[in-house]
């Protein structure tokens, strides 16, 4: 009795990780707080698990029971998730779904026993945290430990600008990332390259110049460093890596110098070894690795951001350097004539060309410079094979057909057009099997992640399909997963970029006989606040000064409402403003309904002074009307609005605005059936400046500067 009340005390008051009890209780503290960080030249503000991105690895055996007190340091809420672990939906840590969220300045406990090996990760599942550093690696060692050394590379991506900024960047469709990354695939670039069909056709289509990434990243991390080395291992040696891709929207290809790449595990299961020369690792995946040191060299394991705009590595191995192949820039070009020939004119892909499965067939592959000599030996679903069956208990099946959607122009995913928030939870009772047939007709891939649970990937292997939890399905794919939904509550099935994520791209499964949540319970409008993300408002503001007057025009939208307030000033005091509140229709949302108003007193200037024209209130010069109207947005982005004011005055207008001439140069016009026209230029410098020039019906010629938000 007094053996166990000693072995309760260190219980209670150990405060660092520790393993007692034969492996029974393993307990880490994790102290959450904000930092700032330094990865590329500038102080940014990030946030911690102990005082360091990535947070400390957990290590686990088989057969414990993890015990994590988080204690959340900020002064906003929190949450962590565990990735890929089977547990009871309570400690699952989807705030809103499965929890109520860790208050600022409080302690949260999870509990729960450890019923699986293999390598996992946790993460935020609060806001955009994750994309700000707070996510670590979980590994769980076999009760029988492998004798092969093995390392973590924990793989993220790190951006300078706050990630809210980078989110209000996506929705507005600024094309900065693009600029940074060299991928706008502006109409002079596409006369030079004689791409020049093709743009045209994209633009008929009304399709955004498409990239295999949205975010322009500062840095890329291994294990929170731009490069790592191991120089202890010698020729011969083999090593097991423990893959997580931890970022936020990057997918990585690995390559590795020294050998081919063994491949063991993918998402925490093991797979049947398979040998590649490449892979791709979509974001949230994880795979298990074993790579061989041919000579007493460094190795480069190499991690390429999919955009092939930057990379990480990890060496292996002491002595001469030895380089993974620097991957070519990608011809967005060809990626642009493909997507072309597969987009109907009203938006969806056309299904015939919907034969792909199992990333069988690479469509960026046209992209792809390196493969001018040749193929290379690249992983795919179909090569993966569990070790054993994982064919599912008989049972009355559930069919669910999801058809991943996306509005690019407007950054905006859903499935079958819904969005999260739109939706209520999908029901499953115990005893059914569920299966999803997924086909994706957005132009991005889309790592689709189900929580709490493992999925058959049907990819050929029959009975020993492949376990796992994220599905990465390329643009015009149908790839189908079944799982038998075991556990109680509610669980998450979401794209992991979190940006989409964010935009609603996700459901909810349900078990309805389950005891309901007792935290979640007690929140009020539980549902909405889970899925609040996805409607959030966002601002933008663009002010040209320029020597012929001043010209605001500030912007508010959310998923389907716009405010838009324009106006025009001059040192004359001519002064003329529209607003406009609109309302979006269509899948696609090209229409748009809206009232406002027009307001304006125009000066003009005579030869001998300045004097107001014929001021009467229906004067065109001088009106204050409230106006109502449509506007439709037709091939080539040219945007028509057609409105009545509250006197019957009709006015038609068209417009095309933000046409790419080169890189970073723009060009707006504006006309309409008063009479009324504006061309301007825009030469952007940086994110926030460009340099512009216009010519006005009103207002004359004038150059300046515009400043943007
Ligand atoms: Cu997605």
């Amino acid at each position: 009795m007094r053996i166990a009340l000693l072995f309760f005390a260190l219980f209670a008051f150990f405060p660092f990780p520790y393993k007692c009890f034969s492996q029974k209780l393993v307990r880490y503290d994790l102290y959450v707080n904000d930092t700032t960080v330094n990865y590329s030249g500038r102080n940014v503000k990030a946030i911690a698990v102990n005082g360091q991105i990535p947070g400390p690895t957990l290590t686990f055996t088989e057969g414990d029971t993890a015990l994590m007190v988080v204690h959340n340091l900020m002064k906003r809420e929190t949450s962590i998730h565990w990735h890929g672990l089977i547990l009871p939906n309570n400690q699952d840590g989807v705030p809103f779904l499965t929890m109520a969220p860790i208050k600022a300045h409080s302690t949260y406990i999870y509990k729960f026993p450890l019923v699986q090996n293999g390598t996992y990760w946790y993460h935020a599942h609060t806001e955009l945290q994750e994309q700000a550093g707070l996510y670590g690696a979980l590994i769980i060692h076999k009760k029988v430990k492998d004798t092969i050394p093995e390392y973590v590379v924990l793989l993220s991506d790190w951006t300078n600008e706050k990630p809210k900024e980078v989110l209000r960047s996506l929705k507005l469709a600024n094309d900065w990332y693009g600029i940074k990354k060299g991928s706008t695939q502006n109409y002079g670039e596409a006369l030079v390259k004689g791409y020049l069909k093709s743009k045209l056709e994209n633009e008929w289509k009304r399709m955004f110049a498409m990239d295999v990434s949205d975010v322009y990243y500062n840095a890329i991390l291994t294990n929170g460093a731009n490069e790592q080395s191991l120089p202890e291992l010698k020729a011969g040696n083999k090593i097991k890596l423990r893959i997580i891709n931890g970022s936020s929207s990057t997918y990585f290809w690995l390559q590795f110098a020294g050998s081919k790449i063994t491949v063991v595990a993918s998402d925490g299961q093991d797979v049947l070894p398979v040998e590649t020369d490449r892979m791709l690792i979509a974001v949230a995946e994880i795979y298990d690795v074993i790579v061989t040191l041919p000579e007493n060299n460094a190795y480069e394991f190499k991690a390429t951001t999919e955009d092939r705009t930057r990379s990480s590595s990890l060496w292996l191995g002491n002595g001469n350097k030895v380089p993974a192949p620097v991957l070519p820039k990608l011809n967005y070009f060809e990626g642009m004539k493909m997507m072309n020939s597969m987009m109907k004119f009203n938006g969806t892909m056309d299904a015939m060309g919907m034969q792909m499965s199992n990333q069988k067939m690479d469509m960026n592959m046209v992209m792809y410079k390196e493969i001018e000599n040749g193929t290379i030996p690249t992983l795919n679903y179909s090569m993966l094979r569990s070790p054993f069956k994982t064919t599912l208990p008989k049972g009355p099946e559930k069919v669910l057909n999801f058809t991943l959607t996306g509005n690019m122009n407007r950054y905006q995913w859903s499935i079958n057009n819904t969005t999260l928030g739109d939706t209520s939870k999908i029901l499953i009772h115990k005893g059914e099997n569920v299966r999803i047939i997924l086909s994706n007709q957005t132009m991005m891939r889309h790592p689709m992640h189900l929580h709490g649970h493992y999925f058959r990937v049907i990819n050929g292997q029959g009975e020993y399909a492949p376990l796992k939890n994220v599905l990465d399905i390329m643009p015009m794919e149908i790839d189908t997963i079944e799982f038998a939904p075991d556990y109680a509550g509610d669980w998450f099935f979401h794209c992991h970029i979190l940006y989409h994520m964010m935009s609603g791209m996700g459901r909810v499964f349900s078990n309805p006989d389950s005891v309901p949540n007792k935290e979640v319970a007690e929140i009020k409008n539980s549902w909405h606040k889970f899925s609040k993300d996805e409607s959030m408002w966002h601002f933008s503001t663009y002010i040209a000064a320029q020597s012929n007057g001043v010209f605001p025009k500030l912007m508010l939208m959310n998923r389907n409402y716009n405010l838009e307030a324009m106006g025009m000033i001059n040192y004359m005091g001519s002064f003329e403003s529209e607003t406009r509140f609109a309302r979006y229709f269509g899948t696609r949302q090209f229409l748009k309904v809206y009232i406002g108003s027009d307001i304006r007193t125009l000066m003009q200037h005579s030869d001998k002074h300045l004097e107001m024209e014929a001021n009467t209130p229906d004067s065109p010069n001088n009106r204050a009307v409230a106006t109502f109207g449509v506007q439709y947005l037709l091939p080539f982005f040219i945007q028509t609005d057609l409105r009545i004011d509250h006197t019957g005055h009709l006015r038609f207008q068209i417009a095309r605005n933000d046409l790419a001439l080169n890189n970073r140069l723009r060009l707006d016009a504006v006309w309409n059936s008063d009479f009324e026209y504006e061309i301007a230029l825009r030469y952007i410098v940086i994110k926030r400046l460009s340099l512009s020039a216009n010519y006005d019906s009103h207002f004359g010629a004038g150059g300046g500067i515009t400043f943007t938000y």
